[in-house]
């Protein structure tokens, strides 16, 4: 059966999943759209972390080990910024630094966020559409007891470690979708909606609170599919598990179908969380369980055939 996928992707484990359904979908039954909650600007330069993610896993740049960055990465740029007295809580490896340059210039020059992101695959060889949820700024905070604090200084700087009471989104409402993601949105082929296994609460959550993206996806006659983040009950990497621990409603599947509610019909969940399927099925979901963890490239593309056949897209 032919149709569009939408997926819907933030960093790491999402970005892998992308990558996998870009290995089995021609890129004309593809669109990638990523979470910009967690951009900001630092040392004058726009950083997307989850669009660099994507387009690093798409062309096998990706450091697996450290989940984020270049992979084979130098770091000389950084050292010679630490000598000239600039703080270094922010890591931009030499070659990821070009990303960042190539993005800021043409961004002060007045390209879209949009047009941007075309310009650097389509530089890298890219042919599967990977778009921002939004070209307006949406970036995500958190509260802890000192107050709220961007995304990057809580994530990176703080390591995760205070407790979250709170996250928003600064920007939303206000932030209308990117022209890919509303275009995706309303194609009459669009024949599934794939959110990846990004953590729900900071990298999913973001795209939904774009203008109008939740209410469009609620509407959709379509399946929408969540794979979990969650292999083996815990995060593969990031602040997941904690955040779910904090919530205190569960730290498995059912917490995150919860929180999904309605906008998922369909989860795909980790052979070593199989204890959840029954409680899933209650809330009404279909399940398929199966080894989740992407180490390699098949196992990339046997996650996103799995993801297919949950959303009767067989292969052609
Ligand atoms: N994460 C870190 O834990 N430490 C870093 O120094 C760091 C630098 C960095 C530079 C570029 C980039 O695209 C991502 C980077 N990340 C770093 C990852 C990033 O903070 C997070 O992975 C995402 O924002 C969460 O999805």
């Amino acid at each position: 059966m032919s149709g569009h996928v939408l997926a819907l992707s933030g960093g790491v484990g999402g970005a892998k999943l992308a990558a996998g359904l870009a290995a089995v979908l021609p890129p004309e039954r593809l669109t990638i759209a990523v979470n910009t909650g967690d951009d900001f600007e630092h040392l004058g330069l726009t950083i997307c972390p989850d669009i660099d993610s994507v387009v690093y896993a798409l062309v096998g740049l990706n450091d697996t080990q450290r989940g984020w960055g270049v992979t084979g990465e130098t770091w000389q740029a950084m050292a010679m910024l630490k000598a000239l007295g600039e703080k270094g809580w922010f890591n931009l490896g030499d070659r990821d630094l070009g990303m960042h340059i190539a993005r800021s210039w043409r961004l002060r020059g007045g390209e879209s966020l949009s047009e941007v992101t075309a310009r650097l695959t389509r530089g890298l060889g890219i042919a599967h559409p990977v778009v921002p949820m939004s070209d307006d700024p949406l970036r995500t905070q958190v509260l802890t007891e000192a107050g709220w604090t961007d995304f990057q200084r809580w994530f990176v700087e703080l390591q995760c470690g205070p407790e979250l009471k709170g996250i928003r989104f600064a920007g939303a409402p206000g932030a209308a979708p990117a022209p890919g993601l509303l275009a995706a949105l309303e194609r009459p082929d669009l024949a599934a909606v794939v959110l990846c296994p990004s953590n729900p609460f900071l990298s999913v959550d973001p795209i939904l609170a774009v203008d109008g993206v939740r209410d469009r996806l609620l509407s959709l006659q379509v399946p929408r599919i969540a794979v979990s983040p969650l292999v083996g009950g815990k995060a593969v990497k990031g602040p997941l598990s904690k955040l779910l621990a904090e919530r205190g409603q569960g730290e498995d599947n059912i917490a995150i179908a919860k929180h999904y509610g309605p906008l998922v019909g369909h989860m795909v969940i980790d052979s070593g969380d199989a204890r959840d399927e029954p409680g899933l099925r209650a809330l009404g979901l279909e399940v398929v369980v199966m080894p989740t963890l992407m180490k390699q490239a098949e196992d990339r593309a046997r996650l996103a055939q799995a993801v297919l056949r949950a959303a009767g897209l067989e292969q052609d």
